[in-house]
């Protein structure tokens, strides 16, 4: 980290701030930046025992230490479903604080981008499908998750008048849901995928039912956390416009929850069908998202399947299951 530092101040290499650099995405982003170890490109990645983004002064002492030249923001309160329904308050005013520090202090420091990180929840909940980039502010989010979506959706609107009043350039991706190694396997507080690959762990080492919440019927787009990495770097390196882009596989591949949970049992091996919960919420029924807008760019990328990331995702919590974040 030092080293950075002292670089920073003397090289003409990009230095590069990864708020939340420890979660899901952050750790996939050091696992493909450090694979590509370009010579110009520095990158640090921050927890929050670095600095409390919710801290004004905090998120100005941390940038003023890094000086980045660009920025990464990826660092916001994070959960599944069941988290949103209890603590949705929590979920606005501590995104809101964090957004604005982290914007503000990057404005303050001349930072050259940022490309900070939304959701495909934050879209109106009655709209028509596939949802695009244009619609974003066209009606109210899923109940179920509005404080998060309205903090999310205020990203927008601060970019647009970061750049009309001072030109700054930035922008913001916005990703379906994302899975994959780091991610927090908390059955209470994370996201269905993490939640059921760790239901799996739990059904074939200490034999409790596999439970599914809800009906399983609704409908999701998952990318992996690998992919959804070389994807954030491809627009903090080239994609200029201010407008946000959604991340996301094709429309063609989301699924049921359903469908997620058998491959969660066939990557366990389990044998005892699958139980469901149907007095649980189901949420939001489907958000389905077009990426036209990225087949644009990248028409040839490829997403990893999802079989095979859930696998990968499953065999990772297996062999980091005393570590991992549950
Ligand atoms: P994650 O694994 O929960 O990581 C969250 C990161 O934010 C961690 O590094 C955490 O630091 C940091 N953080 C939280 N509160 C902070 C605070 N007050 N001050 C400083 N840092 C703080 O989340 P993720 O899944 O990687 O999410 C990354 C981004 O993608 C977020 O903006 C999220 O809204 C968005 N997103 C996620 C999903 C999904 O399915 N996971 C889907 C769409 C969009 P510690 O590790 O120290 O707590
Ligand atoms: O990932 P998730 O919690 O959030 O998925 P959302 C919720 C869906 O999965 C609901 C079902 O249909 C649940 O009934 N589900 C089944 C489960 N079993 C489980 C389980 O064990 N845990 C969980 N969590 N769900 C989130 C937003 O919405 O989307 C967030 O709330 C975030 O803000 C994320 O943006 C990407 O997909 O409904």
């Amino acid at each position: 980290m030092n080293g950075i530092k002292e670089m920073n101040g003397i090289s003409k290499h990009k230095v590069i701030l990864v708020t939340g650099g420890s979660g899901l995405v952050g750790q996939a982003i050091k696992k493909v930046s450090e694979e590509e170890n370009l010579p110009d490109e520095k990158w640090i990645f921050l927890a929050s025992k670095d600095a409390d983004l919710r801290d004004p002064e905090e998120t100005r002492a941390i940038m003023k230490e890094y000086k980045p030249t660009h920025v990464v923001h990826l660092a916001a309160m994070v959960g599944g479903l069941y988290k949103h329904l209890r603590v949705n308050c929590d979920f606005l005013t501590f995104n809101v604080r964090i957004n604005d520090n982290v914007l503000d202090s990057c404005k303050e420091m001349g930072v050259k981008k940022v490309v900070s990180c939304l959701s495909t929840c934050i879209f109106p909940d009655k709209t028509t499908y596939p949802i695009d980039e244009t619609m974003i502010h066209n009606g109210p989010p899923h109940d179920s998750n509005f404080g998060y979506s309205y903090a999310k959706r205020m990203i927008v609107v601060m970019n647009r008048a970061y750049n009309m009043q001072y030109g700054c350039q930035f922008t913001s991706v916005i990703p379906t849901n994302i899975y994959g190694p780091y991610d927090n396997f908390s059955v209470e507080d994370g996201h269905v995928m993490p939640g059921l690959i760790h239901k799996g762990y739990l059904a074939k080492h200490k034999n409790i039912p596999f439970t599914v919440c809800g009906t399983g019927t609704p409908r999701r787009q998952f990318i992996y956390s690998i992919d959804l990495a070389k994807l954030i770097m491809w627009t903090l390196r080239e994609y200029d416009e201010i407008d946000p882009i959604i991340l996301s596989v094709d429309k063609e591949d989301e699924v049921s929850i359903q469908e997620i949970a058998e491959m969660v049992k066939e990557s366990f091996d389990l044998k005892d069908e699958v139980q469901y919960d149907s007095s649980k919420s189901d949420g939001q029924i489907k958000k389905t998202a077009s990426n036209d807008k990225l087949r644009k760019y990248l028409p040839d990328f490829k997403f990893t399947p999802l079989r095979k990331g859930i696998k990968e995702t499953a065999d990772w919590l297996e062999a980091n299951y005393e570590t991992a974040r549950k």
